[in-house]
């Protein structure tokens, strides 16, 4: 009733207005309800306008998100066809973890020359920066702040170590043994625990827990050094492999390269630029030939040119229904019945960077190939060294080479001292 009373006085008002505004007066009451009238048809298709446009935008909305899943949908390959039931475990737990790749360098005449000023052991500490600084700067800045070796304290202490990818087992005896050696100093000269003291004991530490590892290759019986490198895709394997041959030839040896990566035809062509750089034959197929052929024939000219070392590139994946492991056994053999006794050396490749997903790499070329010994790369692209505290203390390997830089000169024979060394130096 109210809105009945409103509504006429609504058009008796609007009828009012509209006879002033010049309609005659015996119309004025249907013009106002055809104004009325007009009003809410027109408030009617605005909200129908208004209603469409919302409409439409919520279709838009999830068409490009399926478009953007679309593209981020990181290529699977199938490549554990074959394996067995327990290295299927260990080869899908690394898939999942997803090893970054880095695109291969292609180009080492633009690296870093090799007559560069600073001195062998320089270029090791500049390649530990970023260990050091985190590593004992964080230690340092721990002292700093705490004026008793308390539970705090430790606790801090832990996390550092952890952080810098030392692993659960040896940061629990890295802890252990350095709480008890610092609580010994600062109950004797209360408060007097220095910096220095601190890099000693860290240090005596570190270097107690790495392997003093023979770092010459082995010498064989007759023919050529013949070194097989395994790893997974970019880890650096070509690139060591490089350096490797340069630094062979500039010791006056006699290098051929058998590019065992024919997965992709960048992996050789990215061979044969370190090949020429280091004077060294490449043997290499077409892209997707049978690796076991590249080895074979690289095994052939290695024995009829005479050289010295034979150094094998092996791919780190391959395609669908191909089980790697199987791949490199194959080739083991080939390289075997060609120069018996070979390979005298095979070399696993490991990425500083992937952290303790390393660990899982090594266990499972060990357990199919007979891994002899481990380079470790990009040391200088991480914080966490302490992986290759975790490397000597969990796996029965031998850390042969460490790369600290993308120059020649910056993969270097593994040495404890000289590492513990480069760790605390200008510290
Ligand atoms: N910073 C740094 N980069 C490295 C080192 N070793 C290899 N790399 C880089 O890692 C990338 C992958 O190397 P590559 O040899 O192609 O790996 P592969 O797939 O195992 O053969 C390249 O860009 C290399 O330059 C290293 O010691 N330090
Ligand atoms: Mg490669």
């Amino acid at each position: 009733m109210d809105f009945e009373l409103w509504f006429n006085e609504l058009l008796n008002n609007l009828a009012d207005f509209l006879i002033i505004a010049g309609v005659p007066p015996d119309q004025g009451q249907i013009a106002a309800l055809g104004l009325v009238f007009l009003c809410m048809t027109l408030l009617s298709l605005l909200i129908v306008l208004l209603l469409l446009r919302r409409k439409f935008r919520r279709k838009d909305a999830p068409t490009e998100t399926a478009e953007e899943l679309a593209v981020e949908e990181p290529e699977v390959i199938d490549e554990d066809a074959g394996l067995v039931a327990g290295e299927e475990r260990v080869v899908s737990s690394i898939e999942v973890e997803e090893i970054p790749v880095a695109e291969p360098s292609l180009a080492p005449a633009e690296l870093p020359a090799d007559d560069e000023p600073a001195s062998l052991f320089q270029r090791m500490q500049q390649g530990l920066a970023k260990t050091r600084s985190s590593l004992v700067g964080r230690m340092d800045a721990l002292l700093g702040s705490h004026a008793r070796l308390d539970d705090e304290f430790i606790e801090e202490l832990e996390e550092i170590l952890i952080t810098a990818d030392f692993g659960m087992q040896a940061t629990q005896e890295l802890v252990q043994a350095l709480t008890g050696r610092l609580k010994e100093i600062d109950q004797s000269e209360p408060g007097q625990l220095h910096f220095s003291q601190l890099h000693k004991v860290l240090g005596e530490e570190i270097r107690a827990r790495l392997k003093t590892s023979d770092t010459e290759w082995p010498v064989p019986e007759s023919g050529p050094l013949v070194i097989l490198v395994v790893g997974v895709n970019g880890v650096g394997k070509t690139t060591t492999i490089g350096k490797m041959a340069k630094q062979f030839a500039d010791q006056g040896k006699k290098v051929v390269l058998g590019a065992g990566d024919t997965f992709r035809a960048a992996a050789a062509e990215q061979l044969e630029i370190w090949g020429t750089r280091a004077g060294a034959e490449v043997i290499r197929h077409t892209e997707g030939s049978d690796p076991g052929a590249v080895v074979f024939d690289a095994a052939k000219a290695a024995v009829a040119r005479k050289a010295d070392v034979l150094i094998l590139d092996t791919a780190g994946r391959l395609h669908t229904k191909v089980n790697l492991m199987e791949e490199l056994k194959k080739i083991r053999r080939i390289v075997d019945r060609e120069i018996p006794g070979a390979p005298h050396e095979t070399l696993l490749v490991l990425d500083a960077t992937t952290g303790q997903n390393a660990l899982i790499q090594a266990r499972m070329f060990q357990d199919a190939v007979a891994v002899s010994g481990i380079a470790l790369t990009k040391l200088d692209g991480t914080a966490k060294g302490g992986i290759v505290v975790a490397i000597n203390s969990q796996l029965d390997l031998p850390v042969r080479l460490i790369g600290v830089g993308e120059g020649v000169a910056d993969l270097r024979p593994f040495d404890a001292d000289e590492f513990v060394a480069a760790l605390f130096a200008n510290n």
